[in-house]
């Protein structure tokens, strides 16, 4: 046997995730608070409803989800997005998908980073959804030059995380003091700084051309500015907010409420504002304060395929051409009346979305299905229609561009909202990464096929 065995990369994810939560609950309390109020919300729903408490065990995911949470980090530069991939990849965190929030008035890209394939997902699905400046998009030319001057001479990670990732690909792994001290290296990079990296001349005006470019390129580092736990009853959270003393933004992101979860809701309380000091040119500090810091919450439904997703994002559409949220949340009721109403369009039953084609699901044997031999592979709905196999939904694990922009919005505050030419650039962004993303389609069409192999395989090998 090997004396220094490597720690599993979904451990390490793991590690990584419980660090950052608690880190985060110490710099934002208020997370803490809304921690409590969904572990509470989850615990109701779960003893209402044993369907769904029993469908969560049945398929193995009941345990991970009080666990479960997303964060975001807003990087500078190329080298700083290229050096998170491979700190990420030690955790076994890949970029999936490629998000342009350029047309909703904010001048970054995205992908998310997260694990891939059921078992690293079920193990801890952990995500950071990252997104990098795009400096290209403000007009000022001077002013670029001087913050891409800025962002040239900070360094974002430790020496210490950076020669274990080294480590880790070198020798395709850490062992576990090695994976102990990148844990806490890497949670560094991640950790707010009240003294800015800048003036506070130098803050406002970066602050004038974008709020978002004045909180990426003042600090010394990509503060992860949310984490956010996974709620079984969002609207439910929602209205309790105000109870906990949290103030909710205005409206929920994504699809309506339903009976059959589909893709992603989210909800967010506002960003706080925070003191900060600037040190200027002759030295001296001078306090002022950034908002940039919340907490979000979300409600996971089924993935879509193709066909689903562009249902959605029609039918998204049509409602935000009958109402458009405003950021005051004036317009709530009458926003998510028009939302409900439009969805009516959108099958609410299991078994449709599967016939329809716009879903996609885990299949499994049935207790009869696991009794029964057959002597060849027959067609699947036949299996189902017999009571030999039977479907769960498969969750969606990735994120909506448009509910991200509305999340951006909603913490960048009034003014914050400016126009962009809409100007997706995922070459560019995978040339920054070094490498493609991945489709995010794909991996939710293998998990499926994956699935629908094991059920004819187990119902047609011989009989032991
Ligand atoms: C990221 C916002 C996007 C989500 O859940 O859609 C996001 C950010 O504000 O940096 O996290
Ligand atoms: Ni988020």
């Amino acid at each position: 046997m090997k004396e220094n065995s490597f720690v599993s990369a979904d451990d390490i994810r793991s590690a990584f995730s419980a660090a950052m939560s608690l880190m985060y609950r110490e710099e934002v309390p208020a997370y803490g608070t809304l921690m409590e109020l969904v572990a509470r919300v989850n615990g109701e729903t779960l003893s209402a409803d044993a369907t769904l408490k029993g469908r969560l065990e049945a398929t193995d995911s009941l345990e991970r989800i009080s666990e479960e949470r997303h964060g975001a980090i807003r990087l500078g530069t190329p080298a700083e997005l290229s050096m998170m991939r491979r700190v990420f990849a030690v955790m076994g965190m890949y970029p999936v998908g490629y998000y342009d929030l350029s047309t909703a008035g904010v001048p970054v890209h995205s992908t998310a980073f997260r694990p891939v394939g059921d078992a690293a997902l079920k193990h801890n699905p952990f995500r950071v959804f990252t997104s990098l400046l795009r400096l290209d998009l403000i007009s000022d030319e001077a002013l670029r030059a001087e913050a891409e001057a800025i962002l040239k001479e900070r360094r974002i990670f430790t020496s210490g995380a950076v020669e274990l990732t080294e480590k880790a690909e070198r020798d395709g792994g850490l062992d576990k003091a090695d994976a102990e001290r990148f844990v806490a290296e890497v949670l560094e990079t991640f950790r707010w700084h009240d003294e800015a990296n800048v003036s506070a001349g130098m803050y406002e005006r970066l602050h004038d051309a974008h709020r978002l470019i004045a909180d990426v390129v003042s600090f010394k580092g990509p503060h992860i500015n949310h984490l956010t736990p996974r709620t079984l009853d969002i609207d439910r959270v929602q209205a309790l907010m105000p109870e906990y003393g949290i103030a909710p933004k205005a409206v929920v992101e994504g699809p309506p409420t339903r009976k059959c979860p589909v893709l992603l809701r989210q909800t967010s309380f506002k960003a706080l504002e925070e003191p900060v000091s600037f040190r200027d040119a002759d030295g001296s500090w001078k306090t002022g304060s950034h908002t940039a810091r919340f907490g979000e919450i979300e409600q996971r439904g089924i993935a879509l395929t193709p066909e689903g997703r562009g249902l959605y994002d029609r039918l998204l559409d049509e409602s935000r051409k009958i109402v458009r949220p405003a950021a005051d949340g004036s317009n709530a009721r009458e926003y998510e009346a028009a939302l409900a109403q439009v969805f009516e369009a959108f099958p609410d039953s299991w078994a449709e979305l599967r016939e329809a084609g716009l879903g996609y699901f885990s299949y499994s044997l049935t207790d009869k299905g696991r009794r029964t031999k057959l002597p060849g592979r027959r067609d699947l709905n036949s299996l189902i229609a017999d009571g030999l196999v039977q479907f769960d939904p498969i969750v969606y694990e990735d994120f909506l561009p448009v509910s991200a922009a509305g999340i951006f919005q909603s913490n960048l505050g009034d003014g914050a909202q400016q126009e962009f030419e809409a100007s997706p650039n995922q070459k560019r962004f995978e040339t920054d990464l070094g490498v493609a993303v991945l489709n995010e389609f794909d991996h939710y069409a293998g998990i499926e096929q994956a699935s629908i192999e094991g059920c004819l395989k187990a119902l047609t090998a011989a009989m032991a």
